[in-house]
């Protein structure tokens, strides 16, 4: 019997996981995980993997399935950092979440750019994942897990962020008027403190999710122990005009290290999600995650599902 089963789980494991690994590369890398994800308009799904190579380097390479599950068409070269890579990414780009943004006809790239400097959020643009257009740093280091909202509230671009302060590692947000200068920074999400799945650290996982209810957010979690950190999910909702407000927090993690693909790898017990996928009927949620910094998997789950579970299982600070 494996004890770590249990029924009842609100994302459930495509069976044959991992779908995308380092052997699927064309060439000798070290691990591939943490992809962005969008659906474009003729149905592809199309993967945006952070790859390491074996110099320690991220870069994010495009990867496209018609069916978002396997015969993965991998591009020939990294999209970033590519040839021109600007100082602020010399070490690397990593960590992508990508946003349609009807207003522009553009995805938005919010990626963590870094340099010796410190990882930092940087925002690049582009139609049609082959030429992009670079905004450059958006937050300066430390500052990591960002994601726009897909459009302007109130007159204002919103990017979700993680930087490091003082009081530790928070979700905080900043608006903007042209997404080149940002300001009216605010925490919005604190690390609890102790035992907690979600104490010390947290931040964004994927892109947050529109609905009728609010801005659905799933963020992650580190659970510090004496043998290592535990990289959890957990959801969060926040209001649809103010989104600084938050509405609900879930009291606990909703998806967590359990099998080998997540337990076993450069980094283990890790589920790192920074992207996923919604089906046609507006509430599958195909969520691609990292297992163990090393793999790419997918689980499914449903949107109402989560919003209900949210509803049912509310944290109220004692
Ligand atoms: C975070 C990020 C992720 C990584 C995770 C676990 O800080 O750097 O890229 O998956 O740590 O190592």
């Amino acid at each position: 019997m494996d004890y770590r089963k249990r029924p009842g789980s609100l994302l459930k494991r495509y069976p044959k996981n991992p779908i995308l690994t380092a052997a699927d590369w064309p060439h000798t890398v070290n691990a591939v995980f943490n992809p962005g994800a969008v659906r474009l308009p003729d149905g592809t799904t199309l993967l945006l993997c952070r790859v390491e190579d074996q110099r320690g380097i991220s870069s994010l390479w495009v990867a496209r399935s018609e069916n978002g599950i396997d015969a993965w068409v991998i591009d020939p070269e990294p999209i970033l950092p590519g040839k021109l890579c600007p100082t602020e990414e010399i070490w690397g780009a990593e960590d992508p979440r990508i946003v349609w943004l009807e207003e522009l006809g553009k995805y938005a790239i919010t990626y963590t750019a870094y340099s010796p400097a410190g990882p930092a959020v940087s925002l690049a643009l582009t139609k049609d994942f082959k030429k992009l257009e670079r905004l450059g740093v958006v937050v300066p280091p430390e500052d990591k897990d960002a994601a726009l909202l897909p459009r302007r509230i109130h007159g204002r671009w919103n990017v979700f962020h993680r930087p490091i302060t003082a009081l530790g590692a928070d979700i905080w947000l900043s608006e903007s008027p042209d997404l080149h200068y940002w300001g009216k920074h605010q925490m919005v999400l604190e690390a609890k403190r102790g035992p907690w799945w979600d104490a010390n650290k947290i931040g964004l996982a994927p892109p947050l999710i529109e609905t009728e209810q609010g801005w659905l957010m799933i963020y992650h979690g580190v659970r510090w122990t004496a043998a290592g950190c535990i990289y959890r999910l957990g959801l969060a909702l926040f209001d649809l005009e103010q989104p600084s407000r938050c509405l609900l927090r879930g009291t606990e993690w909703i998806f967590g290290p359990r099998e080998s693909y997540e337990r076993i790898g450069d980094v283990s017990d890790v589920v790192f999600s920074c992207g996923y996928t919604i089906g046609d009927n507006g509430d599958t949620l195909n969520l691609y995650y990292g297992g163990a910094d090393s793999y790419i998997a997918l689980a499914t789950g449903r949107i109402s599902e989560m919003l209900d579970w949210l509803g049912k299982h509310r944290f109220s600070p004692a």
